[in-house]
């Protein structure tokens, strides 16, 4: 592997000195740089699962408060507009692992990651770093290219969680967040003190079925939260996927997610079936009185109750982001450590009428990013540049110092950190989702977003949308088909297919889709003593 030279990571002054005083005596680029007056940095990559930007207070404060996950913004950079460009979770995670689509990466929906190809965590751990991945791992193989690993199978649960890891499979009393943190915590208190660090710290946390633990589940029981303005969409000018779709808060949510209590005689098979209906009257107590609510108004309780489970799992991965940020300053690792704060893509807190993602609209593709870099990234920083999840791998390699590797699709983002934009970054990126039929009967679909306009197509019964982002930023007014779009129809059409080329999108998994597997065994068969099956629901 090539090395970088050390001092592209950032022309500071005081770096260039330490450098050009180095290089007399032997030191030489990219070599692990003990001694040198800005060692290679340290990668704390903390990623929540389905956690929308808008539930951040630093992008938006309207719905909830998150002091720890905004300490981050307040001392880096926050991206406005970094993007998944397949918005799920597994494949989410397949891109940020290779740098690479989809269809590159064999991960198109919620099949098995081939760990044999390359991945940054390989990369960075070949270069000396001590590599970890605690958490969601979701990938269905077993984890490559780290040090130590404890993942939950599949999605794991959020009470008592079972890990996987090299020794075999334990289970930790406790709420998942916290145990997440605890475990990423040790990760920290054992590693070599002579190598930098690269830890994942992948929270389940505020996935489906939104579990909160007891003190968050309190502090969010009586809130009332603001319904978004799209929450009564009534989906005129679109294609017919968002009608047909079946991720709607008022629709969709099962007596399962609505957390209500089924009747004490039902057991087994019987009591499955009642949690997984989606109900149309519920009976709540209202000040010790029994009532039915039905239509509009049990719509209302829907999205509150949604959203208090949602906001409450959110509020416990805040302060245990908190809690790790803590024990960096303690331990004298805050100058450098980069601290990154991402999801696997966003989520629709009732925008549109929806929960879930998968559709290319921005409340489920956009991804909170945040990072903290003392001394490379200024404080309180804003980024509104063009960013995707493909472009995770190539910056931890810059951060390292490290060449990016030439099959990798996704740019670093470094130049953006330091504060450099370069000339030609991307206008507009591609983004493909294939899982139909699939979960929610969301229709498979692939599009172009660039700064001012969103396409899509959806691809198997030929629809199209198109959105003027700058004056429709909602994306409630499909403007496709009108005849004043015509010629911006063309040009950016002819974008898409370009795009879609350059990334050798061929239709690899446009009619087929690999099999399922990621929820069950969590290991190659026969490869180790870890194997174990925990099947979510
Ligand atoms: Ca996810």
């Amino acid at each position: 592997m090539r090395h970088r030279c050390f001092f592209r990571i950032g022309l500071r002054p005081a770096i260039l000195l330490a450098v050009a005083a180095l290089v007399p005596l032997g030191w030489l680029p990219g070599a692990p740089a003990a001694g040198v007056a800005r060692p290679r940095p340290n990668i704390l990559f903390i990623m929540a699962d389905d956690h929308a930007a808008h539930a951040i207070s630093a992008y938006d404060g309207a719905i909830n408060q998150t002091p720890h996950l905004d300490r981050l913004a307040k001392d880096g950079m926050r991206f406005t507009r970094c993007f998944a460009v397949n918005s799920i979770c597994t494949p989410s995670r397949a891109t940020i692992l290779t740098g690479k689509y989809s269809h590159v990466n064999g991960v198109p929906v919620f099949n098995r990651f081939d760990g044999s190809q390359p991945t940054v965590a390989k990369h960075l751990q070949a270069a000396g770093y001590h590599t970890g991945m605690i958490g969601k791992w979701h990938l269905g193989s077993e984890p490559t290219g780290f040090d130590e690993w404890s993942i939950l199978p599949g999605q794991g649960v959020y009470f008592d969680p079972a890990f996987l890891e090299r020794a075999g499979r334990r289970v930790i009393p406790g709420y998942v967040t916290d145990v997440i943190t605890d475990l990423a915590i040790q990760f920290l208190e054992r590693r070599p003190a002579d190598q930098p660090f690269f830890l994942m710290c992948h929270h389940k946390a505020p996935h489906r079925s939104w579990e909160p633990d007891a003190k968050h589940k309190a502090m969010f029981a009586a809130r009332t939260i603001p319904e978004p303005s799209t929450l009564y969409d009534d989906y005129a000018t679109r294609a017919d996927a968002i009608r047909e779709c079946q991720q709607k808060v008022f629709t969709d949510l099962t007596r399962r997610d609505l957390k209500l209590t089924p009747p004490a005689s039902l057991t087994g098979a019987e009591r499955n079936k009642w949690l997984q209906v989606k109900p149309t009257e519920v009976e709540v107590e209202v000040n010790g009185v029994n009532k039915v609510l039905a239509g509009d108004e049990l719509n209302r309780w829907k999205y509150q109750r949604y959203m208090q489970d949602y906001l409450a799992c959110v509020q416990s991965i805040d302060d245990n982001v908190g809690r790790l940020l803590d024990w960096l300053d303690q331990h004298g690792l805050r100058e450098n450590t980069v601290v990154i704060y991402t999801s696997d893509q966003g989520f629709f807190l009732g925008d549109h009428g929806l929960y879930d993602k998968r559709f290319m609209y921005e409340e489920s593709i956009r991804m909170p990013f945040l990072v903290r870099w003392p001394g490379m990234i200024k404080a309180r920083s804003l980024n509104k540049d063009l960013a995707i999840n493909a472009d995770f791998a190539p910056t931890f390699m810059e951060m390292a110092g490290l060449a990016v590797p030439a099959d990798m699709q996704g740019r670093s983002l470094v130049p953006l950190l330091e504060g450099r934009r370069p000339s030609k970054w991307r206008t507009g990126f591609y983004y493909r989702y294939y899982h139909d039929p699939g979960d929610h009967n969301t229709r498979a679909h692939y599009g172009l977003r660039t700064d001012t306009h969103k396409l899509i197509h959806f691809w198997k019964q030929d629809q199209w949308e198109l959105y003027d982002l700058r004056r429709d930023p909602r994306e409630l007014r499909n403007l496709y088909g009108d005849p004043g779009q015509k010629k911006l129809v063309a040009r950016l059409k002819a974008e898409l297919y370009r795009l879609k080329q350059e990334l050798k999108d061929e239709d690899q998994f446009a009619d087929e889709q690999p099999p399922a597997g990621v929820d069950g065994q969590t290991v190659q068969p026969g490869q180790s003593a870890t194997r174990s099956a925990i099947a979510p629901r």
